[in-house]
């Protein structure tokens, strides 16, 4: 029988590129995300392997409808991948918009928890070998102007992680985070609302990490023997270096 992943976010950017990595070599894919017409595009690309169902993250009944919707020949679940999620807004508080807040906690957060939830009997029916990989980020432990809420999700993540494997512990699902830093995507044009241009600039005089990079991450993961779990994996691409805080001086205070 052939192993199963289940993607979120699977319409775009790292979830896409998983979907094809694990599809090209012999995985069979549940491909999700809101965009019909890019999940059909998967299908088409692989018949045989890829198994599209329109999902919202932020509403728990689609999330239990897309599970139910699983055909039988996509069943017990390998993997999870919860990667679908966002960032709204660039400002820092508190010239925020509200919406953006409550949007990114329904998908990052609610959206990943809910999604987890639905899975965990698929996934326990294979029990050794399975694996659950949570996309955070390293904004959960690199503060920046404008990373507020959309960092928090992502601490969320960090933490819901280690605690989920304390709950799954005997079961033999591994659990990983998995920490990308700066990667070419479409998530600086959804945080912009729309302005691809701006997500082209982001990337154009630098070296990002790409989509396929993050999907062979997974694929390590997922393929790891079963008796190892990487709790936490921080990625970024070598033109980006952390850095120690920042010191003001005393003329740079405004009060
Ligand atoms: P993209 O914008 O390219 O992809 C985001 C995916 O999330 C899309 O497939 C989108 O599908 C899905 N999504 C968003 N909202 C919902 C929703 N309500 N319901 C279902 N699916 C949803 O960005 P990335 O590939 O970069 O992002 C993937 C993950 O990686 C995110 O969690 C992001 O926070 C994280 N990340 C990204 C980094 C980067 O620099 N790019 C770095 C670190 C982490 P659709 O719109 O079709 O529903
Ligand atoms: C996305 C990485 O640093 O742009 O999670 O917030 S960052």
């Amino acid at each position: 029988m052939k192993p199963v992943i289940f993607i979120t976010g699977a319409t775009s950017g790292f979830g896409a590129a998983t979907t094809r990595h694990f599809a090209s070599n012999g995985w069979k894919v549940i491909a999700t995300g809101r965009r019909r017409e890019r999940l059909a595009e998967l299908e088409a690309q692989f018949p045989e392997f890829v198994h599209g169902i329109e999902m919202d993250l932020t509403h728990h009944e689609s999330i239990k409808a897309a599970v139910k919707a699983i055909p039988e020949n996509f069943q017990p679940v390998t993997c999870l991948f919860n990667n679908g999620g966002l960032a709204l807004g660039t400002n820092p508080i508190p010239d925020i918009d509200p919406a953006h807040w409550r949007t990114m906690v329904e998908t990052n957060i609610m959206g990943l928890i809910h999604t987890t939830l639905e899975l965990l009997p698929l996934l326990k029916q294979v029990g050794r070998g399975a694996s659950i990989v949570n996309v955070g980020s390293i904004a959960q432990r690199f503060a920046y102007p404008g990373g507020n809420v959309y960092g928090a999700t992502k601490a969320f993540v960090h933490q819901f992680s280690a605690n989920l494997r304390t709950d799954t512990m005997g079961t033999g699902i591994r659990v990983t985070a998995l920490e990308p830093g700066h990667a070419k995507s479409e998530f600086t044009a959804v945080r912009t609302g729309g302005d691809f241009e701006a997500n082209e600039k982001m990337y154009a005089d630098n070296d990002p990490l790409m989509p396929e990079d993050i999907a062979q991450t997974v694929w390590w993961l997922a393929n790891l023997p079963a008796h190892v779990n990487v709790n936490v994996i921080e990625v970024m691409p070598v033109c980006q270096v952390p850095q120690r805080p920042v010191i003001l001086k005393r003329e740079e205070f405004s009060a």
